[in-house]
């Protein structure tokens, strides 16, 4: 209510000044002065005013960001965030210069060179060499900045050292979901028809196509037992609709025999090396780890449209789109529990974002991500479920199992260092 009434009393005052200064017009043309005759006091006064605005201007550009600091994101959390921030900075420094430059420059002179009797303007409506300077500086700005970018584009783009870890993650509306490659360090390869409540991602094993050709044998039986015991009493059209079904599912479980042949082949051929040998032992969770001081490389998919994972705090992000696979690779080296002290928050934590408007839920599309030492991570890795020992992962597995797994696991990895070192 306040907030209206300080509208109101803003908008008459307006509308009063307006009246006067019609008023005061009115009053001059009765007294036979012409309209264009300004008193060179009014003209001066209207310069300083310049000045001052200009200064009020200035002064307010250079506070915003120093005010608003606490709310930028704190230091950046990977080596690919550093080049960035560098790039953003030397882009700030450059975009300053023009902006105190040529802002200083049109206030001052605006003031300085009011009305005055008997002054006229200097003529002066071509000079080619300094047309030329004026357009020479900023393309060779330009050309610097362009190049500057393109070069760190290319450094976080480039294809990551062989052997890199390799991290799925999956978009979908609206979640994230995460998969690690398990122990073979290889992701497994993904076919959208496998996908279903207990095959989030259409990981492709032996195991999930048989699964998933059992489940449209059953559909189809049904539906075919639908149809005979319908038959007498649905009117043509609904057996026709019935009839599309089922080709619809007969069309579905020929896709994925003939998946389940390529398979075969691509075994027969490839051996170990098979892509479709290394699904099994992947692990999928809602939950997103990543060691630090590791290079990981994120493969980022779709199941339905465009999203795009952006981790702020890394300076990451990359477009998810259906159907291809894409990448960022980075290096965390910020743990969150570094981060925690840095910012000085301790319920801080990193975040993957959806940052492409993809639909009603889009704002809530996100999900925590804990950077922690390589020792840690390890550890969570192991005791993820893997993809074939999914379901017996629900029964909660008894402490010492886990405590033996671990430990063996460890000792393993530590040995291979070990020799790695030797
Ligand atoms: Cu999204």
């Amino acid at each position: 209510m306040t907030t209206l009434l300080i509208f109101a009393v803003i908008v008459l005052a307006f509308l009063v000044v307006m009246r006067l200064h019609r008023v005061s017009d009115l009053a001059a043309a009765l007294r036979g002065e012409r309209e264009e005759l300004i008193p060179e006091k009014d003209n001066r006064t209207s310069g300083r005013l310049m000045w001052v605005i200009g200064a009020i201007y200035l002064v307010f550009f250079t506070w915003v960001p120093i005010h608003f600091k606490s709310v930028f994101l704190p230091p950046p959390a990977s080596t690919q965030g550093v080049w960035i921030d560098a790039m953003y900075h030397f882009n700030w420094i450059m975009l300053g210069i023009v902006f105190y430059a040529t802002n200083i420059a049109l206030f001052y002179f605006s003031g300085k060179y009011f009305h005055r009797p008997g002054k006229k303007a200097f003529w002066y409506p071509h000079n080619n060499r300094l047309e030329l300077l004026w357009t020479a500086i900023p393309a060779m700005v330009l050309i610097v900045v362009i190049i500057y970018g393109l070069s760190v584009w290319n450094k976080i783009t480039a294809a990551p050292a062989p052997g890199t870890m390799a991290v799925e993650v999956y978009a979908k509306q609206f979640d994230w979901t995460i998969r690690y490659p398990g122990k073979d360090k290889q992701l497994g390869a993904t076919d959208f028809r496998l996908i279903n409540g207990d095959n989030p991602l259409g990981i492709v094993t032996g195991n999930s196509v048989k699964t998933r050709l059992a489940e449209l044998q059953a559909d189809l039986e049904k539906a075919e037992a639908d149809l005979v015991a319908q038959a007498e009493v649905q009117p043509q059209d609904q057996l026709a609709k019935m009839e599309e079904h089922i080709s619809h599912i007969r069309r579905q479980r020929e896709g994925i025999m003939n998946l389940e042949t390529l398979m075969k082949e691509d075994i027969a051929v490839n051996g170990g090396n098979s892509t479709y040998l290394h699904g099994a032992d992947d692990q999928v969770t809602k939950e997103f780890h990543l060691p630090q001081n590791v290079d990981v490389e994120l493969l980022i998919r779709s199941q339905d449209v465009i999203h795009s994972a952006y981790l702020p705090h890394m300076r990451a992000q990359m477009n998810a789109v259906p159907g291809m696979v894409t990448r960022i690779h980075l290096v965390p080296t910020i743990t969150t529990d570094s981060m925690r002290e840095v910012t000085n928050n301790p319920e801080f934590d990193y975040i993957l974002l959806c940052n492409k408007v993809c639909g009603i839920s889009h704002y809530n599309m996100q999900m925590p991500l804990t950077v922690e030492k390589p020792g840690a991570f390890k550890v969570w890795t192991i005791l993820l479920p893997t993809f074939e020992n999914r379901a017996k992962a629900d029964e909660p597995a008894p402490a010492d199992t886990v405590k033996t797994q671990v430990a063996a696991e460890a000792k393993a990895d530590s040995t291979t260092t070990e020799m790695k070192q030797h």
